[in-house]
């Protein structure tokens, strides 16, 4: 019965095949392409946080100002804090997971190409449903930790951060699957662990935290959601509820999240500060473990979020001390920056320049983090805008630095010309400037007395208060500016810029071992490793004296060669043709376009519509729809069997099965 042959035919299952244009987009499963798709929409949200700012900015630039109702600048600061986060940071170094963990662990793509997709609607349809809220009766306004039981209290707004907080989480979550499975199986052969690059090994942390807080967020926001919107009352004290209880999950989710935010940056530094310095990393086990460290103490110090409730002195001094302890992986890994740039031969390019900043700012904001932990400094700072200064010199001045390290760096890679260096200088020194004329004032501030989350800046602190902030907003100003020229710098260097080749920075990882752009299948032959650091063991040889000198091009190729045919048949021989990895071997399957990811994705909007309230039905359309989706997925063939690989069996090999029986 299973003898009859399959003629393909194409149906709603078939799989597309656009390989340019708009459709090409929707449908693809190439990590490259999901990759800078996740790079521009996180431009457009990053828009739209900064001008939540500048609302911010503004009303504060003057004391008793009355600029914007206090309802409005709920609004903004709620809304900039979660675009900020999750709309921005994270899904800026997906952005990078995507184009590069691949490249970088010399595979084709991840390992569930269709599930990247998925993760990236997920991403975009979240924000979307996040931002619509501004036109359906107003924007979540109980903060980004969302606070009960002031988010009980203003029902449909705080439903808008439930939900669309929970679809954001399914992104990160299998996003989150798809690398960690693409991080321990497909890397190339000869990569252990320890010949890693640096930024492999900080994104395998970063989605191990993710695959472990993102369903502590998920539990208590659909507590929140029940609370709010069906009336139970986990959270509520009046009812016998437990604000408490909303501060532990949060922040068991939210301390970690810090993390998630600033490892990925981490990573990227690790790989910029090397090649700028040329020098191998230093200490390269202390920074992976310092990292795997930092991953692991990041669970046990949630609490320093809340020594100002009533969680007793024992608990106070036990998560003080993990709180300061967790400083000392933090400070292994800013010495090993330093000394790798100690002795190092320095080029002072725009990549290097924003590591450099972004080493030097995220020490300034982890030493005054260090400050939060002593409780009775933390009593005299909590909710200030000590506070306010401190995240941002971590997340800001940190995680921002190195993921725009990371663009100046990459950006060769991606597109095949260099950003122009005279812009990226002008941008790093306006951008260094505006953040710390913003947040350094806030320091002041915020030690005397300015309260966070408040729409008012009171007169009766006192005129330097009310200069510090006037300070800050034109700070501001010029950081406005500074992205101009960024922005402007992109676009023209996109379609203007030098080209650069494949290896401009004269680079270290496998990544630069393919063209710029690489093609679709990343690599003509899977490389295979034998060294850490293993495209620039391919380019130099060590003299007696152990300094590096070029191998002559062509005796590279000689030099890697043997055994690496060695390793591929050992250790790709898992049931794949080796042939089938050469482009002169035979053919190299890439996983098909699919719009799959892109219909089950779109189900999400009605059934987060539904769970709001007021239209609960909707629930019923967006179950149903993405349950068609979930099959559709399912069904659609593996690969569009028409070309070069018909799924139709051999004619005689049926005939003789037939025959058989
Ligand atoms: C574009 C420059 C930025 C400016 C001028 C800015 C300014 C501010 C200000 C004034 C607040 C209000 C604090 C309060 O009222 O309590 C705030 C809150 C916040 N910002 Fe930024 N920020 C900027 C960029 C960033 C970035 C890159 C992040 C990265 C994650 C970030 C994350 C946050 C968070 C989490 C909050 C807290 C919101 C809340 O309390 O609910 N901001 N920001
Ligand atoms: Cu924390």
């Amino acid at each position: 019965m299973s003898h009859s042959t399959t003629t393909p035919r194409r149906s709603v299952f078939s799989r597309p095949t656009a390989e340019t244009g708009f459709s090409s987009w929707i449908t693809t499963t190439d990590h490259k392409k999901i990759g800078i798709m996740y790079f521009f929409t996180v431009l457009v949200f990053f828009f739209l946080g900064g001008v939540e700012s500048g609302v911010i900015r503004a009303q504060l630039a003057q004391a008793e100002n009355s600029l914007v109702t206090a309802e409005i600048y709920n609004q903004a600061f709620t809304m900039h804090g979660i675009t900020m986060v999750f709309l921005v940071v994270m899904p800026l170094s997906a952005a990078f997971f995507n184009y590069l963990i691949p490249l970088q662990v010399g595979a084709r793509d991840v390992a569930f190409p269709r599930l990247n997709a998925f993760s990236y609607w997920m991403y975009l349809f979240g924000g979307i449903f996040l931002y619509s809220s501004f036109l359906l009766g107003g924007a979540p306004n109980g903060s980004w930790v969302g606070y009960a039981p002031l988010s009980l209290d203003s029902v449909s707004n705080m439903a808008f951060y439930a939900i669309g907080l929970q679809l954001l989480g399914v992104s990160s979550l299998s996003a989150a699957v798809n690398f960690i499975t693409t991080i321990l199986n497909m890397r190339a052969p000869g990569m252990t662990f320890m010949r890693m690059p640096m930024f492999i090994w900080m994104s395998l942390v970063t989605n191990f935290l993710l695959l472990f807080a993102m369903p502590i967020i998920a539990v208590a926001l659909f507590m929140l959601q029940f609370d709010t919107v069906f009336g139970a009352q986990f959270f509520n004290p009046a009812t016998g509820g437990d604000p408490i209880l909303w501060q532990h999950l949060f922040w068991l989710f939210g301390h970690p999240e810090v993390y998630i935010m600033i490892l990925p940056a981490m990573g990227i530094v690790s790989e910029v500060l090397p090649v700028f310095s040329r020098k191998p990393l230093f200490g390269y086990a202390a920074v992976a473990f310092a990292g795997a460290a930092i991953g692991f103490i990041g669970f046990g110090v949630w609490a320093h979020h809340m020594f100002t409730s009533a969680i007793g002195p024992v608990a106070r001094s036990a998560f003080a001390l993990s709180t300061m302890f967790i400083a000392v992986p933090t400070g292994i890994k800013i010495f090993n920056w330093v000394f790798t740039m100690w002795g190092g031969k320095l080029r002072f390019t725009t990549p290097m320049l924003f590591a450099i900043g972004f080493v030097s700012m995220f020490t300034i904001g982890g030493l005054s983090g260090v400050t939060h932990a002593v409780v009775p400094h933390n009593a005299q700072q909590h909710d200030t805008y000590y506070v306010v200064a401190h995240f941002h010199y971590v997340l800001f001045g940190g995680a921002l630095f190195g993921l725009i390290s990371g663009i100046y760096y990459w950006f060769p890679k991606v597109t095949g010309r260099l950003m122009d260096e005279k812009l990226g200088k002008l941008h790093f020194w306006t951008w260094l400037l505006g953040f710390n004329l913003t947040f350094g004032p806030m320091h002041m501030s915020g030690l005397l007395g300015q309260p966070r989350r408040t729409a008012i800046l009171p007169a009766e602190l006192g005129g330097a208060v009310e200069l510090y902030n006037l300070m800050s907003s034109i700070g501001l100003l010029v950081l406005v500016v500074s992205a101009l020229v960024f922005l402007f710098n992109l676009i023209t260097s996109i379609r203007s810029g030098v080209a650069s080749g494949p290896d401009p920075w004269d680079a270290r990882t496998l990544e630069w071992l393919s063209a710029s752009p690489p093609k679709h299948y990343n690599f003509d032959t899977i490389p295979s490793v034998s060294h850490r650091d293993e495209f620039w063991h391919r380019k130099y040889a060590e003299d007696e004296a152990g300094q590096p000198v070029a191998v002559p091009a062509g005796a590279s190729s000689e030099h890697v060669e043997p055994d690496a045919a060695h390793a591929r048949e050992a250790e790709v021989g898992d049931g794949t043709d080796a042939a089938h990895d050469g482009v002169d071997g035979g053919h190299i399957h890439m996983p098909d376009p699919s719009y799959w990811p892109l219909v089950m994705c779109l189900g999400f909007l009605p059934l987060a519509y539904g769970l709001l309230g007021p239209t609960p039905w909707l629930i019923v359309i967006g179950v149903v729809w993405v349950i068609i989706g979930y099959f559709g997925w399912v069904i659609e063939p593996v690969a569009e069997g028409d070309d070069d690989d018909p799924v139709v069996e051999d004619p005689a090999a049926t005939r003789s099965g037939v025959a058989a029986h």
